[in-house]
């Protein structure tokens, strides 16, 4: 039996829920590790540095070799395995994934969750307190994220038309987190687009346990 694929990193962040969703599309088996040759690696480590030079995760650790960055990973994924595609073969339709994967994993991503989910998470104020006036500044950020999720979304149901693609794998996670945040969740409702598109991918059976 092959051995599960290994998704270097931890479970709870956006891009490693990403390659899992990618992997339960294709019907991989895979794990979630912070083990690397079967020896434990901390995050941000210089063992981590040695499969990621920036100390980032989500990074696939193949026979090969490892190989870092969600977009590479995703890639990899689709051309090593048969499974559900993840993108189209149409040149143009393929330019559109790599388009809305940039502006979902950069600047969607830069928006909602490194300059908001994140204060959550590793709050840096006082005494590690959230600095709310942090967040407060953030929301307009947030508003234009959803606003240009909710436009691209207009007329069609997945982010680059009427399929699923590794566009909406990047995105997905972000969305779901912040719908679910309470700082951003009615931000989230004043787009019912948005709204109903999360509510739509969290049933499905690739995203379900993930998104959990
Ligand atoms: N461009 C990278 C971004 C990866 C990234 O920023 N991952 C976050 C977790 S969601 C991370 O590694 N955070 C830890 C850190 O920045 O030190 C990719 O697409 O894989």
């Amino acid at each position: 039996m092959a051995k599960p694929i290994q998704i270097y990193g931890p479970s709870f962040s956006t891009f490693v829920r990403s390659v899992m969703m990618a992997c339960e599309l294709k019907g991989l088996a895979y794990e979630v590790t912070t083990q690397v040759d079967g020896e434990a690696v901390d995050f941000h480590t210089p063992g981590h540095k040695a499969i990621h030079p920036y100390t980032k995760f989500p990074v696939l650790l193949t026979e090969q070799g490892p190989i870092p960055e969600t977009v590479a990973i995703l890639h990899y994924l689709e051309n090593e395995y048969g499974g559900t595609q993840l993108y189209p073969s149409d040149p143009y339709a393929q330019a559109q994934v790599e388009a809305w994967s940039g502006i979902s994993g950069i600047y969607v991503d830069h928006e909602i969750v490194r300059e908001v989910l994140l204060e959550f998470i590793f709050p840096k104020g006082e005494n590690g307190s959230v600095r709310m006036d942090k967040v407060e500044a953030a929301i307009p950020g947030i508003q234009n994220a959803l606003s240009v999720v909710a436009d691209q979304l207009a007329d069609n149901p997945y982010i680059c038309g009427n399929e699923l693609t590794a566009a909406d794998l990047i995105l997905i996670p972000i969305i779901d987190y912040i719908e679910k945040s309470e700082v951003a969740k009615a931000k989230v409702a004043e787009h019912p687009n948005v709204l109903a598109y999360i509510e739509k991918i969290r049933v499905q059976d690739f995203a379900k346990h993930i998104l959990s």
